[in-house]
C-alpha cells in the first residue's frame, strides 16, 4: 500500500528528470504498480482511510513521485460537474490543446511539496490526451476545465516540470495572458 512515506519530495533530482516510455504491453508488474497508485488517491479521498494512515488527499499521482521515472499516472476525482476521472494511464500524451488558458484562482498543490506556494499556475483551457488504460485499451480523453488542469499537472511530473515553475516569479498573481479563471 502507498502510504506518504513512498512520496518523494522536492529537491529529490528525480522530480527533474524525464521519465522513459512504458514498454507496451505493459508488464503485469507496471499495471499492479498503477492500479496501486489509483488506490492511493482513492483511499486519500477517504476519510476514514485516510485518517488512519496520515495520507494527504490528492486528484492526481505520477509515478516519479513514488520514485519512479516511467510515464505513468493516476487521477481520480470529479469535476464540478460531478463527472468522474478515474484512470490509471500508461505514456499519456497531450496531442492537442486550445489556445485559450486557464487558471485555478486558489493555486496549485502538490504532494511532493510541502509548503504553500501562491500564485495562479497557466494552463490550457482545452486539451486532448491520447494514452493506454489500466485495462490496456488505447483511449482518448477530451479535456476542459479542471480536469484539464488536473492531467496538465500529472504530465508535467513525467517531464520533470512543477507547478511552480509556471507561476510568474516578478507577480505570482497577475492573470495570465489569454486566460480565464476556472473556479471548481
Ligand atoms: O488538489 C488537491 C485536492 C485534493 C482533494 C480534493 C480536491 C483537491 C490536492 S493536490 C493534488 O491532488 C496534486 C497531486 C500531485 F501533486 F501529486 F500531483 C495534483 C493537482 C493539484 C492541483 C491542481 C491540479 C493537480
Ligand atoms: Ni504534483
Amino acid at each position: 500500500m502507498i502510504t506518504m512515506k513512498d512520496i518523494i519530495r522536492e529537491g529529490n533530482p528525480i522530480l527533474q528528470q524525464v521519465a522513459k516510455e512504458v514498454p507496451i504491453p505493459p508488464s503485469d508488474e507496471d499495471k499492479q504498480t498503477l492500479q496501486e497508485m489509483l488506490t492511493f488517491l482513492k483511499n486519500s479521498q477517504d476519510e476514514e482511510i485516510a485518517e488512519k494512515y496520515q495520507l494527504r488527499a490528492g486528484v492526481g499521482l505520477a509515478a516519479p513521485q513514488i520514485g519512479l521515472s516511467k510515464r505513468m499516472i493516476a487521477v481520480h476525482f470529479q469535476d464540478f460537474n460531478e463527472v468522474e476521472y478515474s484512470y490509471g494511464l500508461f505514456n499519456p500524451k497531450i496531442v492537442s490543446h486550445s489556445i485559450a488558458k486557464t487558471y485555478l484562482s486558489s493555486g496549485e498543490g502538490c504532494l511532493s511539496v510541502d509548503r504553500e506556494v501562491p500564485g495562479y499556475v497557466p494552463r490550457y483551457q482545452k486539451i486532448t490526451v491520447k494514452a493506454l488504460d489500466l485495462n490496456e485499451n488505447e483511449v482518448k480523453l477530451k479535456l476542459k476545465g479542471f480536469a484539464a488542469i488536473v492531467f496538465q499537472h500529472e504530465i508535467d511530473h513525467l517531464n520533470g516540470v512543477m507547478f511552480y515553475d509556471h507561476i510568474n516569479k516578478q507577480d505570482p498573481f497577475q492573470v495570465p495572458e489569454n486566460a480565464k479563471a476556472c473556479d471548481q
